[in-house]
């Protein structure tokens, strides 16, 4: 058999962008000029933006890298976007400006030769109760209803709060992983799973499935590469 994919894909997530930010931009911009053409797809897998408060509240800043993802799909480059913790507010009406296609987490990505399950990866992280309770809370349809109706400015401060909190979290404890349990709970079928959140780049090769872990885009970056022939790189991506 030779069934080849009908692109190469680019997988990333936990560039965390916002204004202050500079350097992680600048690195995504040319890692987005260097991977733009109509043989590539990317799937971007959450916490993109450090914060998102609703498309309502689009600053210069997302609006500026709205129009770097539109620019590269208008340059043939198929881009779909899975959000995270920090983005998941993200809805249509930005979609629609940065022509990025919107993907569920998880999500099954269905090549010629096997399935990838991908996912942002907290929900895997099953040791973490009270997240995993507050997670709930903010994904509730009716509690974003009415958060995207309060004031810009409140939201902000309520935005802000939960970002202190989970740095004061993280501090006090290690870094939480994810677990064999939640991976399980998920895995199903597949045998490759491809996720970020936890920043812990690296792959773990298990008896019945390989587990890649991107790395975040603070100092370096990574990326996933997957070829024609469903060869799967786990790669950095350095600063010039
Ligand atoms: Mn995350």
């Amino acid at each position: 058999m030779n069934k080849e994919n009908k692109k190469n894909y680019y997988i990333i997530a936990d560039l965390h962008l916002s204004e202050v930010r500079v350097q992680a931009t600048a690195l995504f911009e040319r890692f987005l000029a260097d991977i733009t053409n109509k043989d590539n797809s990317l799937y971007i897998l959450g916490d993109f933006f450090d914060y998102w408060i609703g498309d309502d509240a689009i600053s210069p800043f997302n609006l500026h890298i709205a129009d770097l993802l539109a620019h590269a799909h208008d340059s043939g480059l198929q881009i779909y976007f899975m959000s995270g913790n920090r983005d998941f507010l993200i809805g249509q009406r930005f979609a629609k400006r940065a022509k990025i296609t919107l993907v569920s987490d998880p999500h099954v990505l269905v090549l010629s030769k096997i399935t990838i399950l991908l996912m942002h990866g907290d929900l895997l992280c099953t040791d973490d109760k009270s997240y995993q309770i507050f997670r709930k809370i903010v994904r509730n349809k009716l509690i974003q209803w009415l958060y995207l109706r309060l004031p810009l400015r409140l939201r902000e401060k309520l935005a802000k709060g939960i970002r202190i909190t989970s740095h004061k979290k993280n501090a006090k404890y290690k870094v939480i992983d994810v677990t064999e349990k939640g991976i399980q709970k998920y895995l199903g079928k597949h045998k490759t799973l491809i996720h970020g959140h936890t920043h812990l780049f690296n792959i773990h090769h298990q008896q019945n499935y390989i587990r890649y872990v991107l790395g975040d885009w603070f100092k370096n970056a990574s990326y996933v590469h997957i070829d024609r022939h469903c060869n799967i790189h786990l790669l950095r991506y350095f600063k010039k």
